[in-house]
């Protein structure tokens, strides 16, 4: 464990199944939060609902676990009253940008000062599987037996046409790289926006021939691809593979932002 002093150990059992890789996303937001050094009473962890918004619940801090969908608009308040707190956001692919989906545009057009780690399992896991804005096409869940027809969005970039001022994107598997993007996002004034691409086994896994954690997390291994190597293709008028999907720091810029310390 990356930070022992912030787990709240009186919780446990936690909720998370088996071979659910929201452990190691909390790990190294945990990691990162040691790196800046932040102390408890001036970090505020903020969550909607679901699998991942249930995060905040597990660490030592004051913390507000919200509605499904709200949590940047609750973050937003925390900071606009108290722009002195380091603010980190939890939520989920179905939080942020199905039902939160507004909140999330808005947020990253405002440019609120806070870091915002969304744990993209590409499902709703906490209610048992059903489809969600990132749902792949043509993927299995409860609410798309015959698999997904709609195509998904791409949080990152969703973000970076938004206006947020750092975006990244890793995966479960990349823990160095990962830890490293949430403290450059925290170091960031403005909105920073890590994107996750995490396993979930049990909601997932099973329905799209990908039961073993294992397969899981060698699936985003194998189909992440730099953003260098994708630009790379691009300019040389190569092909990039279509079920590859881009890691790295996506943009890091200064646009105005709205709460920065003075
Ligand atoms: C207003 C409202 N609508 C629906 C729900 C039911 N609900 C709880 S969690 C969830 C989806 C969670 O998906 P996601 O944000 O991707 O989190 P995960 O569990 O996958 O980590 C839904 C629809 C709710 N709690 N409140
Ligand atoms: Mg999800």
């Amino acid at each position: 464990m990356i930070a022992p002093d912030w787990f709240r150990e009186d919780r446990l059992p936690h909720i998370y199944c088996t071979g659910c890789g929201n452990g190691t996303v909390i790990n190294c937001t945990l990691g990162a939060v040691e790196e800046m050094g932040w102390k408890r009473n001036e970090t505020v962890f903020v969550s909607g609902i679901g699998c991942s918004s249930r995060a905040p619940g597990y660490i030592l801090t004051d913390s507000l676990h919200t509605t499904h969908g709200r949590a940047l608009a609750f973050a937003t308040g925390v900071k606009m009253a108290k722009p002195d707190l380091n603010i980190v956001v939890f939520t989920g692919d179905g939080d942020l940008a199905a039902i939160g989906g507004n909140h999330f545009i808005h947020a990253c057009r405002r440019n609120v000062d806070m870091t915002v780690v969304c744990m993209n399992n590409q499902i709703y896991g906490m209610t048992g599987g059903q489809g969600s804005p990132t749902t792949p096409l043509g993927a299995f869940s409860t609410t798309t037996p015959y698999g997904a027809s709609e195509p998904a969005f791409d949080l990152a970039e969703l973000a970076v046409a938004a206006g947020a001022n750092y975006v990244a994107r890793w995966t479960s598997y990349h823990v160095k790289e990962l830890t490293k993007a949430v403290a450059a996002g925290m170091q960031t004034p403005g909105l920073a926006f890590i994107e996750v691409r995490t396993q979930c086994p049990t909601n997932y896994g099973r329905h799209n021939k990908l039961r073993r954690v294992s397969d899981m997390i060698e699936y985003l291994r194998s189909h992440a691809m730099l953003v260098a190597k994708r630009d790379r293709l691009v300019r040389e008028g190569k092909p990039v593979p279509e079920d590859t999907f881009t890691v790295g720091e996506l943009v890091r810029r200064n646009r105005p932002a709205m709460g920065v310390r003075r």
